[in-house]
């Protein structure tokens, strides 16, 4: 008799019983690693292909941030990706949509703006855009000087899911076909929303979340917030139509950690991207150290345990995140635990 187990391979078929402890683990252990990207050491390689690299040549231009543990197809978590993109003046990096939920929050720069669905949503540190799945986006840059951002999307989770699709506007940029900014203006104001026409969807409507808002909103709240142990006085974006996430896979949060604050060690099965808006600190991972500063970003896997510190005892930090967790929580897979 042949080897059986050579036999039931060539039939198309495994045995359970040689896979089991690895299929059926007692707890998530992510491939990904948790892992820090230094923006001063990336800074000069983004001008430098600014010169280098025409956007004829280039979909977009963007340096992608790898996870170590996820290299082949690149991803900074199981499910969410990070890069960091630079447009010049004068550029457009060319309308497309894609089914994967796309974000970019601002790091520096001035002039640039992002048409979506026909409306030009303009840019500045510290705004959250929006272009959730299949909506059209071109960018372009009128100011001076170069515009960087971080760019966030769910490409992982979607071609996971053999959910991938990708389309060229086919000119290079759209018209504008509504007012600029129109619906940050409409919609930004919560508690007001508009009544007429309402077409509620799974994705919020708001172009962009802009910087002075997010200031706004923490500076109504001061010092008073109790906020959470592990994460601090952290804001969820959300989306006006039902109070939700922003969009159905991609979660986004602000978070201010007070002087001094060392946060509990938590754990959830989202895996989470945190960009550094203002400050310095470490973040210990599973027991490694991650020592942050400003504009810096990091990976935190699935089911890591994180534990947040500020390292300074006179300034705030700031940290702007994202989880898939709207996409867990509707899978019914979310878990967290704090210890
Ligand atoms: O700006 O449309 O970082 O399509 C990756 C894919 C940015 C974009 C990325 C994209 C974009």
């Amino acid at each position: 008799m042949t080897d059986p187990y050579e036999a039931i391979a060539r039939l198309g078929t495994a045995p359970l019983w040689r896979y089991y402890g690895n299929l059926f683990a007692a707890e998530p252990k992510s491939r990904a690693v948790p892992y820090l990207w230094r923006y001063a050491a990336l800074r000069p390689y983004l001008l430098h292909f600014a010169d280098a690299l025409s956007l004829e040549e280039a979909e977009r231009r963007v340096l992608m941030l790898v996870n170590p543990g996820l290299t082949e197809p690149p991803a900074t978590t199981t499910t969410l990706y990070a890069g960091i993109q630079v447009i010049v003046p004068g550029e457009t990096a060319q309308a497309h949509r894609h089914t994967a939920a796309a974000f970019r929050f601002i790091i520096e720069g001035r002039g640039a703006y992002t048409t979506v669905n026909g409306e030009r949503v303009h840019m500045h540190p510290g705004d959250l855009l929006l272009t959730p799945g299949w909506h059209w986006h071109d960018h372009a840059h009128e100011g001076d000087g170069p515009m960087l951002w971080l760019d966030g999307l769910d490409y992982p989770l979607v071609n996971a899911l053999d959910a991938g699709f990708f389309e060229l506007y086919g000119e290079r940029t759209q018209k504008a076909a509504a007012p600029d900014d129109l619906s940050s203006r409409q919609f930004i104001h919560g508690r007001l929303t508009p009544a007429w026409d309402p077409q509620p969807g799974p994705n919020s409507p708001i172009g962009n979340y802009p910087w002075t808002e997010t200031a706004r909103a923490f500076h109504a709240i001061a010092d008073d917030a109790v906020g959470s142990d592990s994460d601090g006085v952290v804001l969820e974006y959300t989306n006006p139509w039902n109070g939700g996430p922003v969009m159905p896979t991609i979660g986004c949060r602000i978070a201010r950690l007070r002087p001094g604050f060392r946060g509990t060690p938590r754990r959830q099965t989202p895996s989470t991207i945190y960009h550094v808006v203002r400050g310095a600190g470490v973040t210990t991972v599973d027991g490694q150290r991650l020592e942050w500063g400003e504009k810096d970003v990091f990976a935190v896997p699935g089911w890591a345990l994180y534990e947040h510190a500020n390292a300074s005892a006179s300034s705030d930090a700031v940290l702007f995140s994202y989880t898939d967790a709207p996409a867990i929580t509707a899978l019914g897979l979310y878990r967290e635990e704090i210890r």
